[in-house]
């Protein structure tokens, strides 16, 4: 693959407004895909909220980062305002964007933006408004409307928003005036979408974990006695930026020695140690999709024989969990295919008694491994869509990506642990695409096998 076919492509089609790639033709299919959805259940407005730009300190603000929904439905990149899907039980169907509208002035500070003119040119909206028009023109497009699919809960100034709209409207029904009579979760509609991807999709999520791949070696080269953490972190990050990722999908964890049994421990100061062990989680964004890869190396660049030991048990637990992975099976089955293994091996290595029947039904294996194995994958690290279906475990169906993440974690006062491995954390995490007869790491680049470690550890 070439280094940036996404970059390159958006130059090559003269997008002036979008950032990074923007693709009207996708942008437009998954619209279609969701109005015939809305259709199929007797229409009504589909409201989707923009992220809005947030205070950090005084008058800083934070680096902007649309709302997923938002941008899967629009490919808009631009705080504030919303995206509308109006969608009359019969005739044709309205997409309106809500956008800040241009401003001269305030674009010499902050840049160019899109406005009422560029969200339709460029975004494929049939009607844009500025935002100061939300209130107003909303009412308008709700009034009469079956249902309103909007997610309650997600910002207290949106629910308000709505709310008002809907007393508004059921003030005015002697003049006519309509309010819906459903409020109903959009999750359905845009998420179940969401969690199958499409080639455009993989293909950005592949572009994502090659960067995440080099950043991982790239760490491991650096990750020697005596650097801080935070110093592997500016190697990870700086890698990511550099081949063109939007930085890092969230928060980048570089954890040496016990800090690793601290599952969401952030990159720090401390010192990396000659016989340590360090945990690095990180993933970086591209085109808004995210990889989320967890490697863990010897900071001498040699595992000890009873660090190898537990580093085996792990890879060996997660390379059966992968395989595991096909259509039709589940996160669950997996997650517990992974338990089993993890569970044999503490036992094995000293660290539980008994059979593994045993220290599964009394949880006991939960000292050393406390979390799933799986989540989605995609535009978020915790990515959307349903874990459950029909009351039992979804079962996984080709386009769908999901991480796989063991990891035993040993305490610091583990009094019971074997010589050598007490406050010893080791995860190792993948990124899995279900096939039509199986699955695709797209992370295979980011090395794991202890031996390829050791040798992109060298010092
Ligand atoms: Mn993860």
């Amino acid at each position: 693959m070439s280094r940036r076919p996404f970059a390159a492509e958006a130059t090559a089609r003269g997008y002036r407004f979008a950032r990074m790639a923007y693709d009207s033709a996708l942008h437009a299919r998954r619209r279609a895909a969701i109005i015939e959805q809305m259709r199929s259940q007797g229409g009504g407005v589909l409201l989707l909220p923009q992220a809005e730009e947030k205070l950090r300190n005084n008058d800083a603000e934070y680096v902007f980062r649309p709302d997923s929904d938002h941008l899967y439905v629009s490919g808009f990149e631009e705080p504030s305002g919303a995206a509308v899907l109006v969608v009359p039980p019969q005739g044709p169907t309205r997409f309106v964007l809500f956008v800040r509208p241009k401003d001269p002035e305030k674009e010499i500070w902050t840049g160019r933006r899109a406005g009422v003119e560029g969200a339709c040119a460029v975004y494929g909206a049939d009607d844009a408004f500025p935002v100061g028009e939300l209130d107003a023109r909303l009412t308008e497009l709700v009034d009469g409307a079956p249902r309103l699919w909007f997610r309650i809960g997600s910002d207290a100034a949106w629910d308000a928003r709505v709310s008002r709209i809907l007393v508004d409207l059921r003030q005015r029904s002697r003049a006519g005036a309509a309010a819906p009579a459903e409020v109903v979760d959009p999750a359905r509609l845009v998420h179940e979408l969401r969690l199958v991807k499409s080639p455009e999709e993989i293909a950005r999520l592949k572009r994502a974990a090659e960067i995440t791949a080099e950043a991982h070696m790239a760490a491991m080269r650096d990750g020697e006695p005596g650097r801080r953490e935070y110093q592997v972190q500016a190697e990870i990050e700086y890698a990511f930026r550099r081949r063109g990722g939007n930085g890092p999908g969230y928060g980048t964890i570089v954890a040496t020695g016990e800090n690793a049994c601290v599952l969401h421990y952030r990159a720090g100061d401390s010192q990396l140690k000659d016989g340590e062990l360090c945990l690095v989680d990180a993933g970086g964004e591209y085109d808004w999709y995210t990889a989320d890869v967890t490697r863990t190396f010897p900071v001498s660049g040699d595992f000890t024989k009873p660090q190898r030991a537990l580093y085996e048990a792990v890879l060996a637990a997660q390379e059966e969990a992968i395989h595991a992975v096909r259509p039709g099976t589940t996160i669950d089955a997996i997650h517990e295919l992974t338990v089993r293994r993890l569970t044999e091996s503490l036992i094995r290595l000293g660290f539980l008694h008994g059979s593994a029947e045993e220290r599964i039904a009394d949880r006991s294996f939960r000292k050393y491994y406390m979390h799933r194995t799986s989540h989605w994958l995609g535009l978020d690290v915790h990515d959307v869509g349903a874990y459950t279906l029909n009351g039992g475990a979804r079962p996984l169906a080709p386009g769908m990506v999901i991480t796989v993440e063991p990891g035993l974690y040993v305490p610091p006062n583990d009094t019971s642990a074997p010589d050598g491995l007490r406050g010893v954390g080791i995860r190792i995490e993948d990124d899995v695409l279900v096939t039509e007869n199986g699955f695709e790491v797209l992370t295979a680049a980011a090395p794991k096998d202890p031996r390829e470690v050791e040798a992109v550890c060298v010092r």
